[in-house]
This record gives structure tokens, C-alpha cells and sequence, in this order.
């Protein structure tokens, strides 16, 4: 078993495709072993993306991550960290497959609907970043 850091973003939330996102995860047969809303601070947005802050294209990903509300997971199944990302299709949604979220709910890369962790040190500092462990059922 693997857990991973998986979450909706703004655009997703604004969009109201909650429900269908979390219910892929729930379908595919992961389990979500915590949730919540959340506003991600300036702060928060740094720390998270610290491998981009240097990147031409940071200030617009900072303002987009802040922008509005984020649900964000700690999904668990066998070899979840590449099955969320495999489900979640390419970071440019024009690349991303139809049937995977970005491929289906996204066109442009600046809003691609979802986050996962990449690997299992991203897991861990992500999911640590955003829960405390007894939020973690
Ligand atoms: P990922 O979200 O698929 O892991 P990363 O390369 O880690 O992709 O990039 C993080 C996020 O930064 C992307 O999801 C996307 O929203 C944004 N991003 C990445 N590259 C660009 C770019 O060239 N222009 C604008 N935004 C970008």
C-alpha cells in the first residue's frame, strides 16, 4: 500500500467537478484516508511548489493556487502515487489522454484542474505539508 498527496484545484472547485473527481478516485478503488477544504496562503503556496519558485511562470501559478478554495486528499491503494497520476493524464491538458481528468475537464496548462504527488518523496513532504497525522484516518 501507498498513500499520496492528491488535490483539486481552484478551477476544479470553481467548476464544481468535486464530486466527480473524488467519485474517479472512490471508483478506480483507492481509498481516501483524509479531506479537507482549504485556502492555500502565499506561504503555503511556496513551500508546496518550492521546486518552481524560481520559474518564470511562478507568480501566476501562486495567484491561481491562492485564488479560491482547494480540496486536498491523502489517497492510499497499491502504487497510488502513478495510479493518481496515470488518472490525472499530462500537466499540459492539450497532451493529456481522453478519460483521464486533465484530458477530459482541462485545455490549457495554467489550469489543469488537479495536483498528485510525483514520487514517494513528494508524497511525503506534500502530505505533510497539509495534514497533521491525526488528520489521517
Ligand atoms: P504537475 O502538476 O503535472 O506535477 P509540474 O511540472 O510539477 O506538473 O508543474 C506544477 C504546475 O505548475 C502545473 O500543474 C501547472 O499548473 C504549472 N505549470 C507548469 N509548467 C507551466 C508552464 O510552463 N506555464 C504555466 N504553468 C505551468
Amino acid at each position: 500500500m501507498e498513500k499520496t498527496f492528491f488535490m483539486i484545484k481552484p478551477d476544479g472547485v470553481k467548476r464544481n467537478l468535486v464530486g466527480d473527481v473524488v467519485s474517479r478516485v472512490e471508483k478506480r478503488g483507492l481509498t481516501i484516508k483524509a479531506m479537507k477544504m482549504l485556502q492555500i496562503s502565499d506561504e503555503l503556496a511556496k513551500k508546496h511548489y518550492a521546486e518552481h519558485v524560481d520559474k518564470p511562470f511562478f507568480s501566476d501559478l501562486e495567484e491561481f493556487i491562492t485564488s479560491g478554495p482547494v480540496v486536498a486528499m491523502v489517497v492510499e491503494g497499491p502504487k497510488a502515487i502513478k495510479t493518481v497520476r496515470n488518472m490525472m493524464g499530462a500537466t499540459d491538458p492539450f497532451e493529456a489522454k481522453p478519460g483521464t481528468i486533465r484530458g477530459d475537464y482541462a485545455l490549457i496548462i495554467d489550469e489543469n484542474v488537479v495536483h498528485g504527488s510525483d514520487s514517494a518523496e513528494s508524497a511525503e513532504r506534500e502530505i505533510n505539508l497539509f495534514f497533521n497525522e491525526d488528520e489521517i484516518v
